[in-house]
């Protein structure tokens, strides 16, 4: 067998996982989800191959571009990240709601208000992701994580809808979910009033766990 054909065989075993993560927005410089996002392209997942995929906080183009790598990925898992300015703790999203109804404009200038994402679609989809066990992961690690119950109504909940819908319409055999991270200490530092916020490494630390737990990944320096 040739070389490349052998290790096409050997890699048809591993699992994939895709990984996205939004640019900054509402005047940041940096979105965490991102600098996270980043950081897991330098760790080794045993057994699998991770893509990274950075998307433009634009109402349209983000479930868009995430689509189209969904289906020609056709990965496992698809894990999307997004910054939830306000909350102290990483956050596995439990529901997707159809709605888009925004605060602020996203990049693109788009501000729908009270606009169903998909016209007749089901109100809302249940994360696929193994939500309660992934927080209890980061609990034993020692990081502040709870199920939210709300993605909210701005990108990050419609990129989460979007792509369980194409997930559950084109029967992929993809689990998806979505997970908000908190600022980082430096985006909260000149903040008034107070905003929580989490060190970069423990934001990466959680992504890198969530990933971990997904694949069912246990590394022996996590043990105990
Ligand atoms: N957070 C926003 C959109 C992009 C991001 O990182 C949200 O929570 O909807």
């Amino acid at each position: 067998m040739g070389e490349a054909l052998k290790e096409k065989v050997m890699n048809a075993t591993e699992k994939k996982i895709l990984l996205t993560a939004f640019e900054p927005f509402g005047g940041e410089t940096v979105n965490p989800s991102l600098e996270a996002m980043l950081a897991m392209t330098g760790v080794e997942f045993p057994g699998a191959v991770l893509t990274v995929l950075e998307l433009p906080v634009d109402r349209f183009r983000a479930v868009e571009m995430t689509s189209a790598r969904l289906r020609l990925l056709r990965p496992d898992a698809v894990i999307m990240l997004g910054l939830a300015i306000a909350r102290y703790r990483i956050t596995p999203e439990r529901v997707a709601i159809n709605v888009d109804d925004y605060r602020i404009p996203d990049n693109a200038g788009n501000q729908p208000a009270g606009e169903p994402i998909i016209e007749g679609g089901p109100v809302g989809y249940l994360s696929t992701l193994p939500i309660r066990a992934i927080t209890e992961r980061l609990l034993k690690a020692r990081i502040p994580a709870a199920i939210s119950n709300t993605a909210g109504t701005y990108l990050c909940n419609r990129l989460f809808y979007g792509v369980m819908h194409v997930i559950a319409t084109e029967q992929l055999p993809t689990l998806g979910g979505f997970i908000h991270v908190p600022y980082m200490h430096e985006q909260a530092l000149n903040k008034y009033p107070d905003v929580p916020s989490l060190a970069r490494e423990t934001i990466v630390e959680a992504v890198r766990l969530a990933i971990d737990v997904t694949l069912g990944i246990e590394r022996r320096k996590d043990a105990g």
